[in-house]
């Protein structure tokens, strides 16, 4: 396939992996054209450049393809940082939250979030678990500090933020009255903040956002 002149990000507006990557790339200041993929009818040339053809997928002047959310991130913050993101917060710690979040975090929010799919356990006994495994150990880390890592936000705060994000909009009224003051604390600030809002602006096919 011929390499496009502009970075090409294949999104889905909704996908929190998708909202991660925007977030980063438009930090970064990175121009990118936007291709909106539905998933349940995937572009050809999407699946040609990804077989495993989940979004989001950056498809770069170079020729080169970055299908991984994270590495996208990190692509987009090794051309330009302004603020620190990738200098904020160790190293170790920063790979301790974003696994937690991917590999533990993910799969009880999907249960949660679909819990129909899934009635071994009640809605809100999926919701407990998650909460124990993940949202009580963040909320009492952001009790301390607005950010995982202090003052100003990190590259894991931008990673986590679309999940929790998720978690909170499943049953909103609960998450607004629950005793998760650190966490309605940070994710407010995340969904007020003009990153955000600009990340999720519809942008009209195939433009340059
Ligand atoms: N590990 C991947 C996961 C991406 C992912 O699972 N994206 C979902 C949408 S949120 C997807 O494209 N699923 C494919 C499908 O539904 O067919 C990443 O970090 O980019």
């Amino acid at each position: 396939m011929t390499a496009p002149a502009l970075p090409v990000l294949y999104s889905f507006r909704r996908c929190p992996y998708a909202i991660r990557a925007r977030m980063a790339l438009r930090y970064a200041g990175v121009e990118v054209t936007v291709r909106e993929v539905k998933l349940g009818d995937k572009p050809a040339d999407f699946v040609t450049l990804s077989a495993k053809a989940t979004v989001p997928v950056l498809h770069l002047p170079s020729g080169e393809v970055i299908d991984q959310s994270l590495a996208i991130m990190q692509w987009a913050l090794a051309r330009s940082d302004p603020q620190g993101w990738l200098r904020t917060g160790p190293a170790d710690e920063t790979t301790h939250w974003i696994t937690q979040n991917d590999e533990v975090f993910k799969p009880l929010l999907d249960r949660y979030k679909y819990a129909t799919r899934h009635p071994n356990l009640t809605p809100s006994a999926h919701r407990a678990a998650a909460i124990t495994a993940f949202i009580a150990p963040l909320n009492e880390r952001l009790l301390q500090t607005p950010y995982l890592f202090g003052p100003r936000p990190s590259l894991a705060d931008v990673a986590l933020f679309p999940f929790v994000r998720q978690f909170a909009g499943v049953d909103r009224a609960w998450f607004d009255s629950a005793p998760l003051t650190g966490v309605q604390a940070w994710l407010a600030a995340w969904l007020g903040s003009d990153l955000f809002v600009a990340s999720m602006e519809k942008s009209p096919e195939g433009s340059p956002s």
